[in-house]
């Protein structure tokens, strides 16, 4: 019992001695169709020359998280180190007849839809272990929703930093203020994942969340 406790205490005096050492874990968190792949996949390839995943107009493309180490983000002289994080899509309501419309064969659409519904348990799971969080939504969409909500909600709980990533405002429905008013006590930020709008920016809400963790 004793040797217990004493394992444990030094366990976590080492732990805190090395945590600024460890890898950031950055979480890319929000509906399926967002963009977050697309996005992890633009910084992973600046910085490292590789992608994390597939990129796919058929929502749910990503059904298991997938990871990327030691990504080194440099911003403005400084660097960090990153472990990037890039989560299946979070949603209420997996239906695999949605898929069939992509013309994905029913069999497939079946299996894709179990898959995808284990892969928001998954992301939820993942949660916990995340330093800082990228909520990712379609700036072309209402961001009222359940999802968005319980997402957000989930990481207030957590006490874990969070950044509003507004995609896609290269398209003209975009409408970063809606997204701004939805959640007003995050900091939001309007970027094209596709075309790179905002990324240095981007970098620098990152950078400036590390120093919460
Ligand atoms: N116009 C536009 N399309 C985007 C942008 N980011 C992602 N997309 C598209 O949105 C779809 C979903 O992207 P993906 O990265 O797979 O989303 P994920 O499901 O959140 O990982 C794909 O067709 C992407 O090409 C963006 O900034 N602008
Ligand atoms: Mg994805």
């Amino acid at each position: 019992m004793v040797i217990k406790i004493f394992k444990n205490y030094f366990k976590r005096i080492f732990s805190n001695l090395f945590k600024n050492k460890r890898d950031i874990r950055l979480g890319f968190y929000g509906p399926p169709n967002a963009g977050k792949t697309s996005l992890a996949n633009r910084i992973c390839k600046d910085f490292t020359g590789e992608e994390i995943g597939i990129v796919s107009k058929i929502p749910h493309e990503t059904r298991s998280i997938q990871f990327k180490e030691k990504v080194e983000i440099s911003h403005k002289g400084k660097t960090m180190i990153f472990k990037m994080i890039d989560t299946p899509g979070i949603a209420t309501k997996i239906d695999y007849e949605d898929f069939l419309k992509y013309k994905v064969k029913r069999k497939e659409a079946k299996t894709r839809a179990k898959e995808a519904t284990q892969g928001v348990i998954e992301s939820i799971k993942w949660l916990d272990d995340m330093d800082i969080v990228v909520i990712v939504l379609d700036s072309t969409k209402n961001p009222y929703n359940q999802v968005n909500i319980t997402i957000i909600g989930n990481l207030v709980a957590r006490k874990i930093p969070v950044l509003i990533v507004a995609n896609k405002i290269d398209l003209k429905k975009s409408d970063i203020k809606k997204i701004q008013a939805a959640f007003p006590e995050y900091e939001t930020l309007g970027i094209s994942a596709k075309y790179g709008d905002n990324l240095e920016e981007f970098y620098e809400s990152i950078f400036k969340l590390s120093k919460k963790i």
